[in-house]
């Protein structure tokens, strides 16, 4: 599994696009055919999502030699199922799909497969034959939960500590591998967990979820792990109403490392967040022109992913990208 600094990616696709000798060939006059791509996003439920959308966006763009033919699914698989279909009867050159859950996948990707068209996964990973899918570019979630784990246990181990959990989309790798991650993590520690409930990794949700936990077990809840920024942002209203001090009376651990989630942490809201880089689409695409020309590509590519306490929050926001 190869680990990649989008840094390098970003200057090997762009020598790549200056020299034009990347794609599938190239037509008379020496421009390289336009590869047609269809991408099946998830939908629009985080800042994060919005992030990855632009990211893949600006490397399918038209100036890099692609024609993106774009769908958000709304985060309902069956959605997702049939944008995949359509590209198949459009006959795209390929196919990019950020699975909103891991299964059902095998028979439209067989459909691919059977029209020859690539597909390259991008963000979340799939229950499928792995033959029915070129390769893989996105981070690791399992690690990211044992990132946000091991915070969790250092700082509150060896107390008795009450936590709930807002998990990401029912189904979807990144809420599988987090709480997996984060469940090894403080295994043996005084973390116990009160509650565990989806809060779809929207804020709406986040916060929604975050009141039936308050109403339900009060002042007794010491620490929320929010599998995304969004929910635990959501989480922060709900906690205020009801009179705590997020941060404090609740002590949050976030993961993806958004603006606004290193802006909450930066401000005491949040205590810990663990990053999930979105920006994979030059990468994306430069594995899409590699499998189209041809070439040999990894099965998987990993984005490098850090973590932030509040001062190192603070440091990194004037700069940050998303
Ligand atoms: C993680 C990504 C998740 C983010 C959420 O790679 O799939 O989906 O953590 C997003 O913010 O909605």
């Amino acid at each position: 599994m190869k680990k990649f600094l989008v840094g390098i990616a970003v200057a090997s696709a762009v020598a790549l696009a200056l020299t034009g000798c990347s794609g599938s060939g190239s037509t008379a006059g020496g421009s390289a055919k336009v590869i047609t791509v269809g991408f099946a996003q998830t939908g629009s439920e985080s800042g994060w999502r919005a992030a990855n959308t632009q990211s893949m966006k600006d490397a399918f763009s038209t100036e890099n030699g692609f024609k993106l033919i774009f769908n958000a699914a709304d985060n309902k698989p069956e959605n997702q199922i049939a944008a995949v279909h359509s590209f198949i009867n459009q006959g795209v050159d390929a196919i990019v799909i950020a699975a909103v859950v891991t299964t059902g996948w095998d028979d439209v990707l067989k459909e691919a497969k059977d029209a020859n068209i690539p597909v390259i996964l991008e963000d979340r990973t799939i229950d499928a034959d792995p033959s029915l899918y070129a390769s893989w570019i996105g981070d690791d979630f399992k690690q990211e939960g044992v990132t946000a784990g091991a915070w969790a246990a250092k700082t509150l181990g060896t107390t008795a500590t009450s936590m709930v959990v807002l998990e990401g989309t029912t189904g979807s790798a990144p809420a599988i591998d987090r709480a997996t991650g984060f469940g090894s993590a403080i295994k043996g520690t005084q973390i116990k967990t009160l509650d565990s409930q989806t809060g779809n990794f929207t804020r709406a949700d986040g916060k929604t979820v975050m009141e039936g936990f308050l109403q339900k077990y009060g002042k007794s809840i010491n620490l929320l792990f929010a599998q995304n920024d969004d929910m635990g942002l959501g989480a922060l209203d709900a906690i205020k109403s009801a009179g705590l001090t997020p941060g404090k009376d609740i002590q949050i651990v976030a993961i993806d490392g958004t603006k606004d989630g290193l802006t909450a942490l930066s401000q005491g809201d949040f205590n810990y967040v663990v990053e999930c880089n979105p920006l994979l689409g030059e990468q994306v695409a430069t594995v899409v022109k590699d499998v189209i020309a041809g070439k040999k590509v990894d099965k998987a590519y990993t984005a490098k992913d850090g973590a932030f306490d509040k001062d190192q929050a603070t440091a990194a926001l004037p700069t940050r990208k998303y």
